[in-house]
C-alpha cells in the first residue's frame, strides 16, 4: 500500500484542528509507547513523526493528510512518569477536548506496549472512552521484542481484564515499527472504517 503522507498542521487547541470535512483518525497512548515510529512505519515516511528522544515533550495535535483522503492524527503522549504527581494519572485538557469534544475525530487507536501487563492509566483511559461511546481499537506496539506466544499471551490477559467490565471488546491489532509488522492490518483497517462511514 503507497501511502502519500503530508504534514498538515500543529494544533494547540481544537479551534485550531483543520476546517475541512475529511475524517480524523488518531493515534494515541503513554510516551514511549511506540506512536512516533508506528506512524513513521504506517506512512513509510521515516521522521514524519518525529521519534523523540525526550518523551512527553510533544504536546500538540498534529494532524498528516494521508492520500488526500484523510487526517492521521499524532496525539499528545499521556501519562509520563516523570511529570509531577498531580498530573501523573489525569490527562492532559487538550487529549480530553480532542478526543470527547471534536467533531473531526472519527476514530481512536489506543497504543500499548504488547510486553507490560494492562497499565492503569490505560484501562482508566480505555474505560473513558467505552463510557463516552468513543469508536477504538487496541494496537499493541514492539511485538518484534518478544515471541509471537508471548504476544498472544499479553492480547489474551488484555481480553480478559476488559471482558471484567465490557461485554463488547475493542477490535486488537499487533505492530511492529521495527518489521513492519501489523501496517497492511491496520491500514486494511482504516480503510474499511472510512468505508463504512460513507455508506451511512
Ligand atoms: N524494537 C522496537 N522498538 C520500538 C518500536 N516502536 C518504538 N520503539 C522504540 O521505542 C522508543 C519510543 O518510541 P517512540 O516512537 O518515540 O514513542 P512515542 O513516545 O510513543 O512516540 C524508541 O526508542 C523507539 O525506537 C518497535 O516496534 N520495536
Ligand atoms: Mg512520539
Amino acid at each position: 500500500m503507497v501511502i502519500k503522507a503530508q504534514f498538515k498542521c500543529s494544533s494547540e487547541r481544537i479551534s485550531q484542528v483543520p476546517k475541512d470535512s475529511l475524517k480524523d483518525i488518531a493515534f494515541i497512548g503513554r510516551s514511549n509507547v511506540g506512536k512516533s515510529s508506528l506512524i513513521n512505519m504506517l506512512t513509510r515516511h521515516k521522521g514524519l513523526a518525529k521519534v523523540s528522544s525526550t518523551p512527553g515533550k510533544t504536546k500538540l495535535i498534529n494532524h498528516f493528510l494521508i492520500n488526500g483522503e484523510w487526517y492521521l492524527v499524532d496525539l499528545p503522549g499521556y501519562g509520563y512518569a516523570r511529570t509531577s504527581k498531580r498530573e501523573r494519572g489525569a490527562f492532559a485538557k487538550i487529549i480530553l477536548d480532542y478526543v470527547f469534544k471534536c467533531e473531526k475525530m472519527h476514530f481512536l487507536f489506543v497504543l500499548v506496549d504488547s510486553r507490560l501487563e494492562p497499565q492503569k492509566i490505560d484501562l482508566e483511559f480505555i474505560e473513558m472512552l467505552g463510557e463516552g461511546g468513543i469508536p477504538f481499537a487496541i494496537i499493541f506496539t514492539k511485538c518484534d521484542k518478544q515471541s509471537a506466544t508471548q504476544t498472544q499471551r499479553a492480547v489474551t490477559a488484555y481480553k480478559k481484564r476488559l471482558a471484567e467490565q465490557w461485554e463488547e471488546l475493542p477490535p486488537m491489532l499487533l505492530s511492529s515499527s521495527e518489521n513492519g509488522q501489523g501496517r497492511d492490518e491496520i491500514l486494511t483497517f482504516v480503510d474499511k472504517i472510512l468505508a463504512e462511514s460513507t455508506e451511512e
